[in-house]
């Protein structure tokens, strides 16, 4: 699929949204949220700025079970709430994990029958509310020990690697259209660790359980991104998988240092890079994107400063270098003045001498918009033909689309679609110059 994308006015600064960015390369640019912290500037950002959220922990056992049989969504709910109003992705995580338990469940002593039960009845609630709501879910996370053996985890010593395959069937019977993934961590790289998820994930597909998709935590280190990180993704994806980098942060001893912020920047740009270069990889999620909001520090004493921005939403070198990776040279004109849309083109279907584009113009501003104006370029020859959902009109390449009387008013974070179908005569290239500005 072919699509293009243009960002106009960030809020809080001028310069690139990855979000943008990655949609213009055909990847979703996440992070994870903490829930309670989505207002201000944080809130702006993580709107303004990712295609995706990742609840940090509002989706786990503990959080949304915290008592048998009683839920509290609250937490995930503000996420996913979020999510939606500004045309976002969501990661659920996670369904299955033998960490952040409720006591009830660790500690209560149940047999296997019941264990087994309580787990899928558990999938089943979670990804039953969020059906259609969720695009991707980490079913089951971090399965594997150190060196690729399955993890010897309250699941595994009760139910046997048979768990991992219930997990995903009962996550498959909950929401048919969610993307399911195993997720782990340090096995980014080859090695014997991801050698164990590999030969897991063969011997799932080979019992034709439902799994779509392997995550990789990417908990790097400075200087220590495994040199194999592309080309372990495309054994993953090799099997006919989905792959994706899901918890991306990159620590260094603190104090930071200039050099340690450079070095920093080239291999975030390093991981987005390899995520690009695998076709099935979707894309990169960093866990958390302001030091403020990391888990780093606390875990290891005497590091941090692992994500993008630093504690007071600055951007970092790291987040130039994810947005180089994604194509930012720092030029182009300066979004015009008042604009608060972004439009994204992309080709859904393409024959010999024609092809169907569909157009979706998103307000990013803070105000609803009461009409909006998409112009662009068509370089190669097309024509457009016929258009729906907006008034479109073409001199030479340069073509126009105006809002129609029943969607010129987007409320905020809210989008709206337009097509066309076009003629062309040989290739289709992307539209150039393509802008969304808006209206009274
Ligand atoms: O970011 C999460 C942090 O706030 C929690 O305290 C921690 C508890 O284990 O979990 C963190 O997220 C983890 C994620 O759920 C799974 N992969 C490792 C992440 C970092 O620990």
């Amino acid at each position: 699929m072919l699509a293009a994308t243009v960002a106009v006015l960030p809020l809080l600064a001028d310069g690139p949204v990855l979000r943008d960015l990655a949609d213009t390369r055909g990847i979703t640019y996440g992070t994870a949220v903490t829930a309670s912290k989505l207002t201000g500037a944080y809130g702006e950002l993580a709107g303004e700025q990712f295609g995706a959220l990742t609840p940090g922990n509002e989706m786990k056992w503990e959080s949304v079970e915290p008592t048998r049989g009683s839920y509290s969504w609250s937490g995930a709910d503000r996420v996913v709430d979020f999510a939606e109003a500004h045309g976002q992705k969501v990661r659920g995580h996670t369904l299955v994990w033998h960490s952040q338990l409720p006591s009830w469940l660790t500690g209560g002593g149940f047999p296997a029958a019941e264990l087994r039960t309580l787990m899928t009845d558990h999938i089943a609630a979670e990804a039953g509310r969020y059906k259609g709501r969720v695009d991707y879910w980490d079913v089951v996370n971090e399965p594997l020990d150190e060196d690729g053996s399955l993890r010897r985890s309250l699941w595994y010593e009760q139910l046997g690697e048979s768990y991992i395959a219930d997990a995903f069937r009962a996550a498959r019977a909950a929401d048919p259209d969610a993307k399911l993934y195993v997720n782990d961590y340090n096995t980014d790289g080859l090695g014997a660790k991801s050698d164990g998820l590999y030969a897991l994930v063969k011997r799932l597909i080979a019992q034709g359980v439902p799994i779509d998709g392997v995550g990789f935590q990417a908990h790097l280190i400075i200087g220590q991104v495994p040199a194999t990180l592309e080309a372990n993704l495309k054994r993953f994806a090799d099997l006919g998988l989905d792959v994706a980098v899901t918890e991306l942060d990159i620590r260094m001893a603190l104090p930071v240092t200039d050099a340690g912020l450079a070095q920093q920047k080239a291999e975030f740009a390093r991981v987005t890079t390899a995520c690009l270069a695998v076709a099935r990889c979707v894309g990169v999620t960093v866990w958390g994107f302001a030091d403020s909001d990391s888990w780093i520090p606390d875990t290891f004493p005497g590091q941090g400063a692992a994500t993008p921005y630093d504690e007071n939403y600055v951007p970092k070198p790291a987040y130039t270098g994810i947005a180089e990776a994604l194509g930012w040279t720092g030029g182009g004109d300066p979004p015009p003045a008042g604009s608060s849309c972004s439009v994204t083109h992309t080709v859904q279907n393409e024959w010999g001498s024609g092809f169907t584009a569909a157009l979706t113009v998103r307000n990013t501003g803070t105000a609803p918009l009461d009409g909006w104006k998409v112009t662009w370029e068509y370089g190669a020859g097309q024509r457009v033909t016929q258009a729906w959902n907006a008034t479109v009109t073409q001199s030479a390449a340069r073509v126009t689309a105006v809002n129609a009387a029943y969607n010129a008013a987007v409320p905020t974070g809210g989008s709206v679609t337009f097509g066309l179908n076009g003629s062309r005569s040989g290739t289709n290239p992307p539209p150039t110059g393509l802008l969304c500005t808006t209206g009274s």
